[in-house]
This record gives C-alpha cells, structure tokens and sequence, in this order.
C-alpha cells in the first residue's frame, strides 16, 4: 500500500478549497471543507483507477457485470479513506486544519441508490470484488433522487425528497465519451435482402444514455474498479434521422422522456407496481450497459463467440432480466449472428440471483406495454417462449399445465422470472433455507427440468464498512489481540474463541458495546430528545417496514410488557429499550400505520413516570446506511423475526452478529445458518419453521380468532389498538390493524404472517433474553461468541463462492510500480 504523504495532503485540500470556492480553509463550510477533502481523495485514487484499467486491457481478463436496478452504497468518503489505507494520515492532516474527520465525514449526503437487501448486496459485492482484485463493473442508474427521506411528523412518515446530488457529488466521473442511444417504441420493419431479414425499429422516441463513474476503491491493494450509473439525455434535436426532422412535437416529447427517465428511485421494496416508466429504467440502463460492453469487447475481441469467456452478466433479481432479450437483439439485429448462435452466446453470458418468494414482488409485465415500449424486444422474447414450450411439450407431452405454469407469455403476461431462468446459465438463492424453498417450492417446475442451473450462495456482508468503518474501538481491539488478518479474511475472527471465557476479555468487550451504545443513545437524544439508559438492553429491529418482517409482533410484544407493568410496577425487570427503524413503501397503507403505532406507544410508554424508565420505545428517523453504522456497533439483541419462510436471507442479522449483538429470531433465511455457526444456545429462537408456515398455507391458513378468544393477553393487546388506548384522539386509528389481524368475516385472510400464532413463543424467547442478560458473564461470552463466529458472512466469502461456481473469474494485480509509472 502507497504512503499517503500527510504534508501533501494538507497543501491539496488547501488547494481544492482554494479552486473550487475562492476560499481560504478558514473561510470554507464545512461542506466546502468535505469536497475539499474528496477531491483530494480522489486525486489519490484517479492513478490507481487508471491503473486498474490499463490492467484490465493487458491482461484482457473476464469481466463480471453486475446488472442492478440498486446500489445502496452509503458514503463513500470514510471508507476510501480507510481502503486507501489514509485513515492516519487524512485524520492527522484534518486536525492540524482545525477540522475534525467524523465531522466531515458527516457532511456528505448517503447515496441511496437503493431500497433496502438487495441494493445494499449490491454495494457489498462491490467492495469485495475490489478487495479481491477480480475484474467488476457494477451497472445500474443515476437517480436524480434516491431513497427519500423519511421525517417523523406526529409519528407518521412524511417522504421528502432525496437531494443528493444538490451540492454536487465529489467521487462521481461524468463519461461523455461513452454516451449511448436507447430506442422506445415505434414499430419493426422486417427488410428482406436476398439472403435474410433484418429487423428495424423505425418512428421510436430515443434518449441518449450517458455514463457516470465512481471508483470503487479495494482495501489496501490498489485496485479501483468501476461503477457505471446512467444518467439520460435528450438526443440532440438535430440528430432526429432524416424522417423525423421538423417534427416539433416528437422533439418535445423526446426531451421529456429524458427528463423523467432516471428522475427517482421506485420506493418499493418487494411489490411489483407494474408502472410503464419502470419498464422504461430497466430497459434504458441495461441496452446502455450491453452496447457499451459489447463495444469495449470488439475492441480487443475480433470472435464475438468468445464473449462468454470474457464477460459474464450477473442479473440482480429480475429487474434487469430484460438484458437477455437486448443481448440476443445485440447479436442477431448487430452483430448478424444467427439464432442458435445468439442463443449459445447468451445462455453462457447470463446468470440469474432470486432474492425473494414474496408472490406480490414478482415481475409480469402485460404483452400491451412490453410490445408497445420494446417492440423488437418483445419479437425475440416471443420467440424464446416458443422454443422454450417445444422443449416443455417434448420432456412433459400433453401436459398442458406444466406450459401453464411455465411459460414466459401467458395470460397476457410477459414474466421475468421465467426468462432469466430458461436464459441464465445459473439460478441461484441466496441463503441456503431460500435456494430449498426455491427448489421444492416456488420454481420446483424448472427445477425438474433443468437441476444443474440451481444453486445456493448464501449472501454476505463487508466488514471494511460493517466494522472496521462502522465501529472503530471493536476493530482496533480486535486487532490487539488477533492481528489485522480479518479485515481481509473473517473466518479469522475465530482465533477471539480462545477469550470469550476469559473475564478480564468479556469486561473490555462489552466495554466496547456500552462506549458504542453512549454514541447511540448520544444520537438518539439529538435527533429524537429522548433519554436512553445506555445500561438497559438495546433491543433493535432496523430494516424495511413489511408485514413479513413483522414490526408488528415486535410492537405489540412492547404493549404486552407494558401492560405487565402496569399491572405490577414492582415487577423485577431489566431496563429495556426498543429501537426501530423502517421505511415503508409510500403507498403502503398498512406499513405506514404501524409506523405511527410504534411512535403512539413509544409517546405514551416514554411519557409514563410510573415504570421509572424500565421501558422505552424509540423509531429512529431516515433508516439509512450511515446510521445503521452506528445502530449495529451498539445493538445488544438483533430482532429478525420475519414469518418462517419469507425472508430470502436477510443481512442485517449478519452486521449485527458481527457486532456482538446476540440474534433473536425465527428460522427463516440466514437466521437458520447463523445459529449454524455461532450454536443455538447462543441465539433465541422462537416460532414456527418454514415448512410448518407451508403448511399451513397450502391448508388454508389457520384460525387467529381462537387464540384471540382464549388468550386474554393478548386479547388485552389487541383490544387496546381500538379502544384509544394509544391513539385517545380517535379510537378507530389502528382499527385496519386490528383487521388485518382478526377474521372480520374472511378468516383465511387473516393474520397471514402468523403474528398471533408465533406471540407466546416470542414473548417466551424475549424472557429468556432477559434471564440471560442478567448473566453477565455468560451474555459477555455469547456476544464475544458471535463475532467470533461470523466469518462466514463476509461478502469476501460469498464473492469467491459465485466466482468459482459461476463467473470464472482471475484476479488482477495492480502493484505500486503500475501505478508509478503512469
Ligand atoms: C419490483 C419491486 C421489487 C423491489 C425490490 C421487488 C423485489 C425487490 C427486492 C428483491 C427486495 C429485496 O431487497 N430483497 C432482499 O434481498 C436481500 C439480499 O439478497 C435479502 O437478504 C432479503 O432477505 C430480501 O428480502
């Protein structure tokens, strides 16, 4: 790793301050101050990124493209400073400027290009592939406005708006030089030449597909790879071909079609909206993404039958599953390949990664929008459905439901999933319990059929921003006694297992957690006025408001204690605090109104001298990246509680274990593997499995009515959500919840996440939480336990599994000498 000289450092922000704002360093903002600091930062990275890609070329090594419609990257200045290896140094040079480096850090906006799993997966990829030294572009689209932001007015959301790009973004390269034309619309003109058709999109609207880069620094071995955002532009009006010069109104609409493109982010997490100008995103970014790659191909590459051993498209859910009808379009409309040919190349290019069950976040497109918005496209993908069903009819003959259930056309609909797997090469889960459920569930058809293309590849997560970022007094200590080896291989953290019965270690560990929870409760006062005891047990659920996740089953447990506690103040019961944090899709009633539930019980709860603060509730405002830094390095319980069955994996769980925090869960996803590693005795775990929840919804769901008739607690709990108990202005608020709980005369649609059915085995493992921490040594021991034990859910880990099994990547190396002799 490069020196970072401290003096020269010092002179370039300087200088920086001085160009981009005619500011002396005393003069400028704090702002002005941090992209002072970025550009000086990126200064430094500009020769190792240059570098990287002269690598690249010479080596002429096998790419990964990472198709996203998401990276929720978080901010970027604090972790390339730390995988540039600069932290001493750019911290040293601040202070002596009077400036102190969280600070700064602070001033940057998160990038939130992402909703919450499968974005931030995303940018965790990245920084491994980086880390690892494999050649990656990640692909996706510049937002004008990201992930809103979330205000808490009188306990509900309001959405406002995600300005991140208002102060201008310092690590982003604006690429004219690759800018791209993308067509909608129109219609295909079939011309014959004597020998073959050739297909022509005529009176189409276009935008011009312009690049933007970000580097994505590797930890500590000079590697920048690259992710590649889109941004849209009109096309110039003068280019409009020979037909359409003079057409005024085309012109405009062109222009419009520009401006609302890329305007923001769909702020839906796991429900399929089906909006026109979605289709339009996924189309824009991935024809820009696909011209581009293959054009950077031809230029060292003369045999584009060789594409599959140089590139790899890995698609992110089926968001980006439109990539394999535009790279058979590519080849056969450009490239002059023939079908079986295209199809060849195609189905060794293309690779699929599900990251979700849930039936309502499936993509099906209507045949009228699909054919209307990509009409060429939509001919090919006609005609992959209708070679796929040839080959359905021959394995299953006369079997007229397996085409039903399988198709890709059917019903009106075009579904993405169904493409990506007949055209990937590899389908793969991302939890081991999810690839089963994948498997005998939920794609069993396509499993018969075609078994070699499934796999599992458990997700993970990057420590360089998780801890080495996120929480610096556990990093450095666990450095002390270990060595530094985990930053770039986790599964060395098990060397801590030999401590975590010694006491003089337990103390300093959860020393550490209690410095780390006086940080949060520090946030928490600022941003929510409200006292925490950093003694009590931080009791955390942060992750996306949906109803399977169960936020839910977590408030009404709060109001079961509480109740306790009115009942018998004296009641011996160690300090707990509650802390939430979600965003809920904006037009998701029912996530939203849980929302104002837990801030209704937190204000009553919070508010009630009489328990002498042995409870509270807190809803952390704007859920995002930055924050959840800090939530996970103070966290004492980790809530993952979703219905067994429906959380894909889940990452969260992951961050948290990695920060010593102990898992409080179900079953599901990668909750099953993480009891795996770090033992059973040393988690809480609770509710029904995943097959039982199958179960019971193959039979028709169960009866909540019974046990809301026989269990009074819980009768309490629920009649308090309409009798005011919570909300005195209008004793109705919290009636569609209450709904959604009890029959009211359609009982099979009642309660569909088993939140009553799962009640009394929560509450049981939250006792048992309580009994536990009152162990000190043993919970010391736990907490240091599942660090220890976390090495498997380094994304490090998951990114050389779908190397080796899926992308057949080399590593790069970039040494100093490369990078001196530019
Ligand atoms: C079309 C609307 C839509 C938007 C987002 C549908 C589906 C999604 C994502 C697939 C939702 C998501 O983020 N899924 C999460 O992916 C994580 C990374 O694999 C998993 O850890 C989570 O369990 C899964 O919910």
């Amino acid at each position: 790793m490069r020196e970072i000289s401290k003096e020269e450092f010092k002179k370039s922000i300087i200088e920086n301050v001085k160009n981009q704002y005619r500011r002396t360093i005393d003069e400028a903002t704090p702002q002005q101050i941090f992209q002072a600091v970025s550009y000086a930062i990126k200064d430094v990275i500009i020769d190792d990124w240059i570098a990287t890609q002269k690598q690249f070329d010479e080596t002429g090594a096998k790419k990964v493209y990472y198709l996203s419609m998401e990276f929720l990257m978080g901010r970027a200045l604090g972790n390339n400073i730390i995988n540039l290896g600069a932290k001493k140094a750019v911290k040293e040079a601040l202070e002596e400027l009077g400036f102190d480096l969280n600070a700064i850090e602070d001033q940057e906006p998160d990038p939130a290009l992402g909703n919450g799993g499968l974005g931030r997966l995303a940018a965790c990829f990245l920084d491994s592939l980086a880390t690892l030294g494999y050649p990656a572009y990640g692909c996706g689209i510049r937002y004008h406005y990201g992930m809103f932001k979330q205000k808490i007015q009188d306990g509900y959301q309001v959405e406002v708006p995600d300005e991140w790009l208002k102060n201008g973004y310092p690590f982003e390269l604006r690429r004219p030089e690759y800018a791209t034309e993308v067509k909608f619309g129109g219609y295909v003109k079939t011309e014959w030449d004597g020998e073959r058709n050739h297909f022509v999109q005529e009176g189409y609207q276009s935008v011009l597909a312009v690049p933007y880069d970000m580097p994505i620094v590797g930890y500590g071995n000079n590697v920048v790879n690259t992710l590649r955002i889109w941004d849209a532009q009109p096309i110039d009006t003068f280019s409009l071909s020979a037909f359409d010069k003079g057409d005024y109104q085309k012109a405009v609409e062109q222009e419009n079609l520009a401006k609302n493109l890329v305007e923001v982010l769909y702020p839906n997490d796991n429900h399929y909206a089906g909006k026109e100008l979605r289709l339009k995103q996924q189309y824009f970014f991935i024809s820009a993404s696909l011209q581009v790659a293959l054009k950077k191909f031809k230029e060292t590459n003369d045999d584009i039958h060789k594409l599959p051993e140089k590139i790899v498209f890995q698609m992110n859910d089926t968001h980006p599953t439109v990539a394999v009808a535009e790279l058979m379009r590519l080849l056969l409309d450009q490239e002059g390949l023939n079908w079986d040919e295209a199809w060849g190349i195609t189905t060794k290019c293309c690779a699929y990664t599900n990251h979700t069950i849930m039936a309502e976040a499936l993509e099906k497109w209507p045949i009228e929008l699909f054919s209307r918005l990509l009409p060429r496209v939509y001919q090919i993908v006609e005609e992959i459905n209708r070679r796929f069903l040839i080959e359905v009819q021959n394995k299953y003959p006369n079997n007229y439901e397996k085409v039903k259930k399988m198709a890709i056309i059917f019903d009106g609909q075009v579904k993405m999933a169904h493409l990506a797997i007949v055209a990937g090469y590899s389908v793969n889960g991302v939890a081991k319990l999810h690839t089963e459920i994948l498997k005998n569930q939920e794609l069993k058809d396509f499993y018969e059929m075609m078994p070699e293309k499934f796999n599992n590849k458990t997700n993970g997560i990057t420590q360089r921003r998780f801890l080495l970022h996120g929480n610096p007094l556990l990093a450095d200590w666990i450095t002390e006694q270990i060595g530094d080896e985990w930053i770039t291989d986790l599964p060395h953290l098990a060397k801590l297992k030999v401590y975590v019965d010694d006491p003089k270690f337990q103390q300093e560990f959860m020393n550490i957690k209690y410095q780390n929870k006086l940080r949060l409760a520090k946030y928490i006062k600022e941003h929510n006025g409200i006292d925490v005891d950093p003694r009590s047990i931080f009791d955390v659920q942060v992750k996306r408001l949906h109803e399977y996740k169960r936020q839910l089953l977590n408030i009404l447990h709060v109001m079961y204690l509480y109740n306790q506690l009115k009942d018998n103040p004296n009641m011996d019961m160690v300090p707990r605090t509650f802390i939430f944090g979600a965003k809920a899709a904006a037009g998701y009633q029912i996530a939203k109104k849980t929302i104002k539930l837990i801030n209704s019980v937190a204000d009553v709860i919070n508010n009630d001298k009489s328990i002498n603060g042995k409870l509270k509730v807190v809803f952390i405002e704007d859920y995002r990246v930055s924050n959840a830094e800090l939530i996970f390095a103070a966290a004492d319980v980790s809530e993952q509680i979703s219905t067994a069955s429906k959380e894909a994996s889940g990452t969260g769980n992951m961050k948290f274990m990695l920060n010593g925090a102990l898992t409080l869960g179900t079953m599901d996803g990668a909750n099953v593997e993480i009891v795996e590693e770090v033992g059973k005795e040393n988690a809480f775990i609770f509710g029904l499995s995943a097959d039982e929840v199958i179960n019971y919804e193959n039979n028709g769901g169960y009866n909540p009515e019974e046990i809301f008739n026989t269990d009074q607690d819980i009768r309490r709990v629920l009649m308090q959500l309409i009798n005011g108990y919570y909300s005195p202005q209008d004793p109705e608020l919290f009636r569609d919840i209450y709904n959604s709980l009890l029959n009211t005369k359609n009982s099979a649609k009642a309660d569909t996440y088993f939140i009553l059915k799962d009640f009394r085995s929560y509450a049981e493992a939250q006792r048992r939480v309580e009994a536990a921490y009152r162990d000190e040594n043993w919970w010391a021991r736990a907490a240091m336990l599942n660090t220890a034990s976390a090495g498997k859910f380094s994304s490090d880990r998951t990114i050389e599994e779908y190397v080796r099994d899926i992308w057949h990547l080399e590593k790069i190396h970039v040494d100093d000498d490369d990078v001196k002799a530019l």
